[in-house]
């Protein structure tokens, strides 16, 4: 399958944008003079592909919106994906050292400090979001409710809590957790930059946007898994084999590394087709294709 976009430029362009973006925002708000506000720049900024920033503005532009008005949206979704690594790397979580090829908040900051640090990056992305003044107060409240509701106990945090506690019995199971842990944030910050675009909340628009996202997700979640297992510590910048040292099951406890490539190729195809509708996805098209060929 060839590419129809020049989707590493348009990846690097949309991370250049939100880079930006977040110095401005973090560094407005935080003077840099306490530990906490270090720790929340050193973890949001310079590193990470910004995938949900490049969602967040793709679907932005697709539905006939400005890029300077999904950009507050965007830098709320990195500052909740930061938030996320910082707690997720916590030694009462996953204990990891390494994030983005660097310490890890706590190594580098301390226990306390991380775990404040992403407290103040989750309660700042609404901030951030709420002062959209780009687009419509309607707009505004869509957004923050949904990225509440995908980050929240019945998102993200759900996840999480799964992945914590549930056995995972069979592939089901799973899914389920993968669908809150990973696929939440995804499905946020397609439908937030929808949201950047129009107040109109169309049923069906959205069912198309959920199940790109959806696919989008699971697939990237299953990448991961594989680049766990064939790739290394230096390509990754984080730890190799974090899964099985804290015995969790990924998708390779189900399937063979095959299987999983296979299931992976179906839901790039199923995410294409998703956004095939939408005139001008190109670009969405392309990202799915280029998340499973990714190699860290
Ligand atoms: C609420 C206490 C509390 C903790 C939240 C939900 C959670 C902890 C952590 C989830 C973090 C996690 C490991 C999610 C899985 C998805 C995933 C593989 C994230 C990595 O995303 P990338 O590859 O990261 O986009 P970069 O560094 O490129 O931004």
């Amino acid at each position: 399958m060839a590419y129809r976009t020049n989707i590493e430029a348009a990846l690097k362009t949309a991370a250049c944008l939100a880079e930006n973006a977040l110095e401005d925002a973090l560094g407005e708000q935080y003077t840099g003079n306490t530990a906490v506000a270090e720790a929340m720049r050193y973890s949001t900024l310079g590193g990470g592909k910004r995938i949900r920033a490049f969602l967040v503005l793709e679907f932005c532009r697709l539905f006939g919106g400005e890029t300077r008005a999904a950009l507050p949206f965007a830098c709320a979704l990195e500052c909740v994906h930061a938030y996320s690594l910082i707690h997720d790397d916590l030694p009462c979580m996953d204990d990891d050292d390494l994030r983005r090829g660097k310490p890890s908040c706590h190594v580098a900051f301390g226990e306390a400090e991380a775990l404040l640090a992403g407290d103040a990056l989750l309660t700042y992305a609404f901030e951030c979001a709420a002062s959209n003044g780009l687009v419509s107060a309607q707009s505004v409240r869509l957004a923050v409710k949904t990225l509440a509701a995908e980050a929240g106990p019945r998102g993200m945090v759900g996840g999480q809590t799964l992945d914590m506690a549930a056995e995972m019995k069979d592939w089901g199971e799973l899914k389920a957790m993968i669908d809150g842990k990973t696929s939440a944030l995804i499905r946020a910050a397609c439908l937030l930059g929808y949201y950047a675009a129009t107040d109109e909340a169309d049923p069906a628009v959205i069912s198309g946007i959920t199940a790109y996202a959806n696919a989008v997700g699971l697939g990237f979640q299953i990448h991961d898994d594989i680049l766990d297992v064939t790739s290394d510590t230096e390509t990754l910048g984080k730890q190799v084999g974090s899964d099985e040292k804290n015995g969790k099951k990924t998708a390779l406890a189900f399937m063979t590394l095959d299987e999983a490539r296979q299931t992976e190729a179906g839901l790039v195809r199923e995410a294409r087709e998703a956004v095939a509708g939408f005139a001008g996805s190109e670009a969405l098209a392309d990202l799915a294709l280029w998340l499973s060929r990714r190699n860290k």
